[in-house]
């Protein structure tokens, strides 16, 4: 069965492992990147399964999200080991391809990438990415900014997501992870070079 077509059993999971408001911002988030999939011609379908399950491990221990990378066979960096708030998005990864059994690896990377970004990512990586900013649940400052800009295109929405956070980042004195530095780099020099 592909793995748009099983959004009814990744449903049922991420209710067992999720908060009430997290299961919500989840179903938001596929909401969100859906309709960014639409409007910017990545697969809507692909875009609502992974929206459901980007932080299908967000509410895990720790140590079972490190066990869980592990497992997978993936030795994390300084950088992301340093910084709890990454792992879930790595751990969402390895849960999805190895205990869901999630086949389609264009879902599992927007998964692995949804919180850092990256250089070259694929529409649906940058949909799921960008639906995690401006789901309906979100309320911090600024986000009505942001939800504007996702109107306005990818590649603006995409720039001010990431400036929102590096911002945020290096304000609170926080390491930067080198897949979001890439991420930023890219759309500043493609801006400069005129390209898309
Ligand atoms: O899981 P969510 O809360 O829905 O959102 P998320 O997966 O984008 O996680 C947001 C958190 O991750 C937020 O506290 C900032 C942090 N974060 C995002 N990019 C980076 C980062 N932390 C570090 N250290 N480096 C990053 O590049
Ligand atoms: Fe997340
Ligand atoms: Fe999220």
């Amino acid at each position: 069965m592909q793995d748009t077509q099983r959004n009814e059993e990744f449903i049922e999971v991420i209710l067992g492992r999720l908060g009430e408001k997290r299961f919500y911002h989840s179903m938001c988030v596929a909401k969100a990147a859906r309709e960014l999939a639409v409007k910017y011609g990545a697969d809507p379908e692909r875009a609502y399964t992974a929206g459901i399950l980007h932080d299908v491990m967000k509410e895990a221990p720790g140590e079972e999200q490190l066990q869980t990378i592990a497992a997978a066979g993936i030795i994390l960096t300084d950088v992301e080991r340093a910084n709890k708030k990454l792992w879930h998005a790595v751990a969402g990864y390895a849960y999805c391809r190895d205990v869901l059994h999630v086949e389609d690896t264009g879902i599992l990377d927007a998964i692995r990438y949804h919180t850092t970004g990256r250089a070259d990512m694929t529409l649906l990586e940058k949909c799921v990415y960008i639906a995690d900013f401006i789901s309906e649940d979100r309320d911090y400052p600024g986000v009505e900014a942001i939800r504007a800009c996702a109107q306005q295109g990818l590649k603006t929405v995409l720039f001010e997501g990431m400036k929102f956070t590096i911002e945020e980042l290096a304000g609170k004195g926080q390491a930067i992870h080198p897949d979001t530095v890439s991420a930023y780099n890219q759309i500043i020099i493609s801006d400069s070079e005129g390209n898309e």
